[in-house]
């Protein structure tokens, strides 16, 4: 059954946040925001460019220099609970707008109030990360030693459209709880969740500046935040190509970067693997969110004596998925983002039949009532190799690529042979084959038994091409600080 609720939220213009006013891009030019599902438009966001990202940085360095700067750790932890139960209050409305925006089902979105609640928290609990220390000195003479760490200042966030309601909090997480302020950037294809959030977090009390959010296109308004000589930290997700040339804009003024880029991650299956877990396992590590995540297990590495039943098995799962509109609770999968994503994997999965992979299930698009949505099926390739295209780069889509191996140095030998470095999984019941091929796997998290999982408050982060910067834990919340020593001559 299809709902044909939609929030009020979603209609009309909407405008930019800049030190704490509601504005239109300098140019009045906008953005059509189209529902993946539909392929209709529900509403405009601003177009902006370099003149909106230059008032909204400059709102964001008079709020750091301003008032906020005074506010106290317990001060910014209060606001930031206040943040939580709004944004917790107002969830199943976030959820909505994420489904109608991004494509992904209402079970997914309405699914993250838990973890939005506990990412909240951790960062909360981070507010007093820059208190300061006075170590014992081995200095001559009388000496007191003060060592702090110190907010960097303004925080410049990109981030993409595969998951805004997740990806704005690893900005204005720890941006809150260090003192920082920051500009906000949503990716051109879903901004709405995140400027309905930052609307909650106004009304929570959020002082103005302090967090601007600001819309457009990659190309004018995010090259112009990368650029930006007032920008002390950019931090951003998205793809390699982007990431290179945000490190080169960065350049100027030597911002401090973290970036967390895309994967090709192996998820590895033992033949003593429990299969009534491993198939679904495996198969939602590549087909969660249609496969638009950056640490999705899209190559899966099966030993060869299990490889048939393994693909048999995976193939029925597969056929039991539904994908339809995210606002029908049945469904399991989504859209992709865009006819451009679309475009892009159809033209992965014409590249892998014809590198000689066998299609087990899956491969087109979806017709009838969804004809005019951006609606793809979970596809499986078996028998692939690691040298073909669709194992080596990223899809981001819900392809599969299932390559065989013989012994555990083959499969470890075909994990770690990516460019990519982001996230990987071990399926078996040996507790030394747990250890020891997740210890071989060069990825910044392994999944053993399972596949996705994450704790803010242990994190998550890549190696290799996929990026550096630790988000989550405390790692995470120090990145957004200076250390900073102060000697004080007693004598
Ligand atoms: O990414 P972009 P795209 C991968 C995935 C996907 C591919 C292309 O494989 O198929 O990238 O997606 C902003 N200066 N990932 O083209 O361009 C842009 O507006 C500054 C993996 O959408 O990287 C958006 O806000 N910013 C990834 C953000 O960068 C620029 C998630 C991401 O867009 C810019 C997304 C520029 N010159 C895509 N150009 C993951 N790791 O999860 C664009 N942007």
């Amino acid at each position: 059954m299809l709902s044909p609720q939609r929030p009020d939220f979603i209609a009309g213009r909407k405008k930019n946040l800049i030190g704490g006013r509601w504005v239109d891009s300098a140019s009045g030019r906008t953005i059509d925001v189209v529902n993946p599902a539909t392929g209709g438009k529900m509403c405009e966001i601003a177009a902006s460019d370099s003149t909106d990202i230059d008032l909204a940085v400059s709102a964001a360095r008079s709020a750091f220099e301003g008032e906020w700067s005074r506010w106290t750790p317990h001060q910014r932890r209060k606001l930031m609970l206040k943040i939580h139960d709004l944004v917790l209050e107002n969830f199943e409305e976030l959820a909505l707008i994420e489904t109608l925006d991004m494509g992904a089902p209402l079970s997914r979105t309405k699914g993250l109030a838990e973890w939005t609640s506990q990412v909240l928290h951790f960062f909360a609990s981070q507010c007093g990360a820059g208190t300061v220390a006075t170590p014992e000195n081995s200095l001559p003479g009388d000496f007191l030693t003060l060592r702090s760490l110190a907010p960097v200042g303004v925080v410049g966030g990109i981030i993409p459209w595969n998951g805004p309601l997740i990806g704005l909090w690893w900005i204005f997480g720890p941006a809150l709880a260090t003192g920082c302020t920051a500009v906000l950037k949503p990716a051109e294809d879903a901004s709405l969740s995140v400027l309905r959030v930052a609307e909650l977090m106004s009304e929570a009390g959020l002082p103005d500046g302090v967090i601007n959010v600001v819309t457009g296109y990659g190309r004018d308004a995010g090259q112009a935040l990368a650029e930006h000589k007032d920008i002390d930290r950019i931090a951003f997700t998205g793809s390699i190509g982007t990431a290179k040339s945000i490190v080169r804009a960065s350049a100027g003024n030597l911002k401090r970067l973290q970036l967390e880029l895309g994967g090709k991650s192996p998820d590895i299956i033992f033949a003593d693997a429990d299969l009534d877990k491993a198939v679904p396992g495996a198969s939602m590590g590549v087909y969660t969110n249609s496969g638009q995540v950056c640490v999705a297990g899209t190559r899966i590495l099966v030993q060869r004596s299990i490889h048939d039943e393994f693909v048999e098995r995976m193939t029925e799962f597969t056929k039991t998925i539904k994908v339809g509109d995210g606002l029908d609770p049945n469904t399991q999968l989504g859209p992709l983002i865009s006819q451009r994503q679309l475009d892009r994997v159809m033209n992965y999965i014409d590249i892998g039949g014809g590198e000689g992979a066998r299609l087990a299930s899956g491969g087109s698009r979806l017709g009838g009532a969804l004809a005019n949505g951006f609606f793809v099926e979970p596809t499986v390739f078996a028998g692939a190799s690691n040298e073909m295209t669709i194992a080596q780069e990223e899809i981001f889509g819900p392809v599969a690529s299932v390559i065989p191996f013989d012994e555990p140095e083959d499969a470890l030998r075909i994990a770690n042979d990516t460019p990519f470095g982001l996230a990987g999984g071990v399926w078996t019941q040996n507790l030394a084959t747990a250890h020891k091929v997740s210890r071989g796997i060069n990825a910044g998290t392994v999944w053993v038994n399972c596949y996705g999982v994450l704790d803010p408050a242990i994190g998550f982060g890549g190696t290799k091409m996929s990026g550096y910067g630790w988000k989550g834990a405390k790692e995470h919340v120090e990145s957004y600080l200076y250390p900073k020593a102060v000697y004080i001559n007693l004598g």
